[in-house]
């Protein structure tokens, strides 16, 4: 062909929009080395809980149906999201005394994790789950769940959910209460006994039949676990009938930093929510050092580098991630010990 027969590109390309149609190799994106990591966020209990005090003296959940507080890092705010890390929300809930949060139910995944206060009980398909401090509480897709609370003192939970992963798939579905076609759940007492589990029919879900992991429990088994290959204490929150994740999106963690200990450095294609439990300390993420005290949340997002230490004595962190779907999907690359950048 020659030159004089090329034709006008300006041309060209306004007739390849026309058609729906655009050229690979002016799409800037593609071809491209993976984009630099998120940076951490930390949202100090310090500065966020006379905030949290604030929420309860103008909304009720009488009149708002959830008084939740969501956790927006600035990367989310730029890009016009409200979402707390690449898959998962992460929002602090309040009850006060004598408060309950109406029963509805979503096709979103949904755990509690207390934070302060107790004597509040979330009622799962009809299960009823205690919440106490460090208590972890699922209320897996399309269970019917509210909250009530007869204690004492203000209760403040996180909560996480799977919503921007299932806006994203195109999932999110949603019924208010009041509840009706209760599945028959099995008393999480039934799962009490190492190794021996109830036979039933069960298996058929993709959670865990077991929906409140006290606090004690979880604490016990990581003071006693072997160092996991960062060289924490780590262990999983699993269902009981597969040992694996006990929500299908979202996969817990309880991680034991014992005093004085450095872990080796890990990355990861997963994401994580990490909240501080018990004790203080510090992690690199990337470039950044969060200095991090008890109840401070703050994020890890993918493909950074990752060091923990606790300053003092024992810390403990609680982690909610999406690991299990990147491993499900053939996604999940973790990297430890000698990780350049
Ligand atoms: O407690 O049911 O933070 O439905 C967001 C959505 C909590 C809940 C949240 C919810 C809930
Ligand atoms: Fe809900």
């Amino acid at each position: 062909m020659s030159a004089a027969a090329r034709p006008d590109i300006s041309e060209v390309r306004k007739a390849w929009k026309e058609a729906n149609l655009a050229p690979l190799w002016e799409n800037a994106r593609a071809h491209r080395p993976a984009p630099l990591p998120d940076a951490a966020y930390l949202w100090s209990w310090a500065k966020i809980r006379p905030l949290i005090s604030a929420a309860i003296a103008v909304a009720s959940p009488e009149v708002v149906e959830r008084r939740v507080l969501q956790l927006v890092p600035p990367i989310a705010e730029h890009q016009g999201e409200q979402q707390t890390s690449r898959t998962l929300s992460a929002n602090i809930q309040i009850l006060l005394p004598g408060e309950k949060a109406r029963p509805h139910r979503h096709t979103m995944n949904a755990l509690r994790f207390v934070l302060e206060g107790s004597g509040a009980t979330t009622i799962v398909d009809g299960k009823a789950c205690p919440m106490e401090e460090g208590d972890l509480i699922l209320t897996p897709s399309w269970t019917w769940h509210e909250h009530i609370h007869e204690g004492a003192e203000p209760i403040v939970w996180l909560d996480a959910l799977d919503v921007p992963f299932q806006r994203y798939m195109g999932t999110g579905a949603f019924e208010p209460g009041p509840a009706a076609d209760i599945p028959e759940t099995i008393a999480d007492a039934a799962f009490a006994v190492a190794n021996v589990v109830p036979d039933t029919d069960y298996t058929t879900k993709d959670y865990s039949p077991v929906f409140r992991y006290p606090y004690a429990t979880a604490a016990a088994a990581v003071a006693i676990a072997p160092p996991a290959r960062d060289g924490s204490r780590r262990v999983r929150y699993v269902n009981p009938l597969t040992g694996g994740s006990g929500m299908a999106m979202m996969d817990c963690f309880l991680v034991q930093l014992d005093a004085g200990a450095v872990t080796l450095p890990f990355r990861t294609t997963a994401n994580s929510v990490c909240c501080v439990v018990e004790g203080s300390g510090e992690s690199q993420v990337g470039d950044d050092t969060i200095r991090w005290n008890k109840h401070d949340i703050f994020t890890l997002p993918q493909g950074n580098r990752i060091v923990h230490k606790s300053s003092g004595g024992t810390a403990r962190l609680f982690q909610v991630s999406d690991r299990d779907v990147y491993a499900r999907l053939g996604l999940l690359k973790e990297e430890y010990g000698n990780i350049s950048g």
